[in-house]
């Protein structure tokens, strides 16, 4: 959007950069003060920006304006690792805003927003900066398009404060004629698709190594994901289709279509669409600079196998690295995804990654139409697609594979002697015990950032999502041990039988749980009482950190602002509890207490951003847990355990509980 005045800030604050002469692009110098003074008079505030020698951006330019930008791209990684490490390379924040401003007006809008985030998300001189939530900076990756015509409308027509928000119907990218598209709701929602940005932003595989290289990134990424698709598959069950399949057969016709309705705000081009049963080809586009061959996908796989099943892998120099019990699959999900960290991308390649852009390509392989990606090529859409869970069931296979050749836990590693829980609980607000409750809820989002109408102001639009009723959890605990005790308590969810009603094996349902929430707990001696609140969730952050910055009229502290770039990750909050049935789906929640012990970190984690660990860390910090992610039921069961009852040691316990849901919608209050 290169004609569109720099405003920074929230709502009606309008702040403009006084921009060096110098820095204008050539087509603009002629137009110099009468330009920057137009958009002063508009201005509340104006920031002076200082003129430095812009280091060159050389092939940072190559990318279009107005071409979509993808991390999977080889060579838009590449692009973007020089921008973060220009950003990253300024002296001091004067320089930095003055090589951004400089940059804004000629880098790709994408690029330059990603390469931004991901340095201020890095530098210490920034940790205070707030950005617009990416949502409202690129709110075309995420709404039906025929939003933005609706909304340029009432804009221009009505004056800011008497307008109504702008309806996302609940069913726009399909009809009931497709099965699939009963997972629309969470395919599409808004909060995941942010969280999984988030989560990418905070976790890129290609930058400076003090960047990638966070504590158990690798694991991290197998972890995250692997809790999608068994989250993913839940909510299958809850609309009574059986589990992904894996889509491990590159030469199969993809029987998904989809159709994402979505156009770029910034190419002025609808999103492709995928049609029912196209297959996978060689890829070869110049423009992309990318030639791969689906082979690779395959020759990359059995490397990765083979690696799997020798216990070791192999670096680019040729020596051996053992895969161990406590490392191994941080390196396996490095050598996967892959990121910088991978001991040889050479010879393991670049198999998940590879794979998004041979979906994301398929409708043009060798760039004859002039087509862009699709939604796999962006980590802001990828979720959308009803094939993006049959990769990563792939993906996640072959690290459950690596996970089957790990030594079992023995009863000792998951026992806690002398505690015992003996009660759980479940009560959510107005209902029966042991029931959670789902339904409708709406709420408004304001897109005004991101799209450049005047006059300006807010324009919302409404979009429906799922809801829980708020909950506790009440757990009783026995320490019958000779003294105060610590203990993690881990909390579980799962389907209590598969797609055919038949009870699981324990093999099948352990990756089935998906988890609701971990935290540390004091057990006196004797009876103790443990209650929680469903809000309190490690996993999640609150609707108003997924949406932040959206409801223009809530005060926020600058706390709560500042550590918005890491704190933008954490599953939301309205998608903690799947959807379930309208008769009520039979779940089980599985509670364990494990010896703090043997869980503890030792470090502080107090301050901010530290309440969405499980899926996404906590900033600067170690993993706040030092067992295997997914502990207990990342492993095989020892010898002799088929079920979940016989996995259980006396400080775990199971209580059969229902998820009930029910066809209401629950409207936002009136918006003055
Ligand atoms: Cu998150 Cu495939 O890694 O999208």
């Amino acid at each position: 959007r290169p004609q569109e005045p720099v405003f920074i800030g929230k709502g009606s604050k309008k702040t403009v950069f006084d921009i060096p002469n110098d820095y204008l692009n050539d087509k603009y110098k002629p137009l110099g003060v009468s330009l920057s003074n137009r958009f002063k008079q508009d201005a509340e505030e104006t920031v002076p920006v200082k003129k430095i020698s812009v280091p060159p951006l050389g092939e940072i330019l190559e990318l279009e304006r107005d071409a979509n930008f993808s991390l999977f791209i080889p060579k838009h990684r590449r692009i973007a690792g020089r921008l973060i490490d220009i950003f990253l390379g300024m002296r001091n924040v004067d320089d930095l805003l003055s090589v951004a401003v400089y940059a804004r007006d000629r880098v790709n809008p994408y690029l330059f927003n990603y390469a931004l985030s991901v340095a201020i998300l890095h530098r210490q001189d920034t940790q205070d900066i707030d950005l617009p939530s990416f949502i409202e900076s690129f709110p075309d990756k995420y709404v039906d398009s025929k939003v933005f015509a609706k909304a340029r409308e009432e804009a221009t027509v009505v004056p800011e404060g008497s307008r109504t928000p702008i309806e996302i119907p609940r069913d726009y990218t399909a009809s009931d004629l497709e099965e699939e598209h009963r997972l629309a709701y969470f395919r599409e929602d808004l909060g995941i698709n942010l969280h999984h940005w988030h989560w990418h932003l905070v976790y890129p595989f290609e930058a400076a190594r003090e960047v990638v290289a966070k504590n158990r990134r690798g694991e991290l990424f197998y972890y995250m994901h692997q809790q999608i698709i068994a989250r993913y598959n839940f909510e299958r069950l809850c609309n009574k289709l059986k589990r992904a399949t894996r889509f491990n057969d590159f030469n199969e016709a993809i029987k998904e279509a989809y159709f994402p309705k979505l156009d770029s705000l910034v190419s002025s081009r609808a999103w492709p669409s995928r049609v029912a049963n196209q297959k996978l080809r060689d890829l070869n586009r110049e423009v992309d600079q990318i030639k791969q061959d689906v082979e690779d996908l395959k020759r990359w796989s059995d490397r990765i196998y083979a690696a799997i099943h020798q216990g070791s892998v192999t670096d680019e120099r040729g020596r051996s690295i053992t895969l161990t019990e406590n490392e191994g699959i941080d390196i396996l999900g490095n050598m996967i995804e892959s990121s910088i960290l991978s001991p040889n991308r050479t010879y393991y390649g670049d198999l998940h990654n590879m794979g998004h852009v041979f979906i994301s390509y398929i409708h043009d392989p060798d760039h004859r139409h002039l087509e862009s990606f699709g939604v796999m090529g962006d980590s802001a859409t990828a979720m959308r697609d009803p094939i993006f869970y049959r990769w990563h069931s792939y993906i996640d296979d072959i690290f459950q594979e690596y996970k089957a050749t790990l030594p079992r836990y023995t009863e000792n590693q998951l026992n806690y002697p002398g505690i015992t829980v003996s009660n759980i609980e479940v009560q959510s607000q107005g209902s029966s015990k042991n029931t959670f409750n789902t339904f409708w809820q709406q709420s408004d989002v304001d897109l005004s950032r991101g799209m450049d109408f005047q006059p300006r102001g807010s324009v919302f639009v409404r979009f429906t999502h799922l809801q829980h009723q708020p909950f506790t959890y009440k757990i009783t605990v026995n320490n019958q041990s000779n003294g105060n005790r610590k203990g993690t308590c881990r909390i579980f969810l799962a389907p209590k039988t598969d797609e055919r009603g038949n009870p699981w094996l324990f093999r099948d349902q352990k990756i089935m749980f998906i988890e609701l929430d971990k935290f540390t707990v004091n057990l006196k001696q004797g009876q103790n009482t443990i209650t929680r609140a469903s809000s309190q969730s490690s996993v999640t952050i609150p609707f108003e950190r997924t949406f932040r910055n959206l409801d223009l009229n809530r005060p926020q502290g600058g706390e709560e602002l500042a550590q918005f770039n890491f704190c933008g990750c954490g599953w939301p909050q309205h998608m903690l509890i799947p959807k379930g049935t309208p008769e009520g789906m039979k779940s089980q929640l599985f509670v364990m207490i494990s010896n703090y012990d043997d869980d503890k970190i030792d470090q502080s984690t107090e301050g901010v951003c530290n309440d969405a660990g499980s899926y996404c860390g906590i900033k600067d910090k170690l993993y706040p847990d030092r067992r295997s992610m997914g502990y207990p039921f990342d492993r095989m069961p020892r010898n002799g355990v088929d079920t979940l009852q016989q996995f259980l040691t006396p400080n775990m316990r199971v209580q059969d509980v229902t998820i009930k849901f029910s066809d209401r919608t629950v409207r936002p209050k009136q918006r003055n």
